[in-house]
């Protein structure tokens, strides 16, 4: 055996990748110079490396990602035609126009080299804006058209378990660029948080390191609720049961 398929044992190493989509309402114009009158958004569904290029306005895509990942294939809604999309080279990207959300099946190809099984995810194609709470779930298309493209991403990170030493050298050979502690534009991103709703009003969101830290702060912060909700039910509980084998008591007595 070449020690080019030797794996090395022990050893994780993984490469930041992000999957979603950004959504924009098709202008009246453009609108009518599609075969189809009932379609009302253009899209674009993605896989990228997760960093952002400086002053770029895509969302992620600084890497390339090539050199790991083989195909991407995107399952689309069977209103589709050939729903099933296959992209062998970047960007790993399909672009459509539609009047509907749907889900999305992704399915990653690795390169022959890393001896990995293909991964898939889902990704919910997101067309109408984040709503706040009070507002419409679905704004009338005047109104969104307004408030800018859509974004919906996820952070993923793409974990390789004992590496063939040759592949272990194609990934070293292409280190991805780091997230940037903060971002670096005034754009609140992050699909949990409800503040995020800037990013899908006008801005190019932007994944940061922060917000792996502000992710971490919302866990706890849920965990905590969680437990003095259970401290309150079970204090509810213990008190019941106190009346309730007071009751059985009295009930006893007067039989
Ligand atoms: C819905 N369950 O009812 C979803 C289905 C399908 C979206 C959405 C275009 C299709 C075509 C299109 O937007 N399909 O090209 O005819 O909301």
């Amino acid at each position: 055996m070449s020690s080019d398929r030797v794996r090395v044992r022990g050893l994780t190493i993984f490469r930041p990748i992000i999957y979603g989509n950004t959504a924009t309402v098709l202008a009246e114009k453009e609108r009518q110079t599609l075969p189809h009158a009932d379609h009302t958004h253009k899209w674009t569904v993605a896989v990228r490396s997760a960093a952002s290029a400086p002053g770029s306005d895509i969302v992620g895509g600084a890497d390339d990602i090539a050199h790991f990942i083989k195909r991407v294939s995107f399952k689309l809604h069977d209103t589709y035609p050939n729903p099933s999309r296959n992209i062998d080279k970047p960007p790993f990207e399909v672009s459509e126009t539609g009047w509907g959300e749907f889900e999305i099946q992704i399915r990653i190809t690795f390169v022959a080299e890393s001896g990995e099984k293909a991964m898939t995810l889902y990704h919910h194609l997101k067309l109408h804006p984040w709503a706040a709470a009070g507002e419409p779930e679905i704004p009338p298309l005047n109104v969104a058209i307004k408030m800018g493209p859509v974004h919906s991403w996820q952070y993923d990170e793409v974990v390789f378990n004992d590496p063939f030493q040759n592949f272990l050298n194609i990934l070293t050979a292409h280190p991805p660029t780091p997230l940037p502690k903060v971002r670096r534009k005034p754009v609140p991103f992050h699909l949990a948080n409800p503040n995020s709703l800037e990013a899908s009003r006008g801005g190019v969101p932007e994944f940061s390191q922060a917000m792996e830290k502000e992710e971490l702060e919302r866990v706890e912060e849920a965990r905590k609720a969680v437990v003095a909700e259970t401290d309150k039910w079970r204090n509810t509980l213990i008190e019941k049961e106190k009346e309730l084998s007071e009751l059985q008591k009295l009930v006893a007595n007067q039989s």
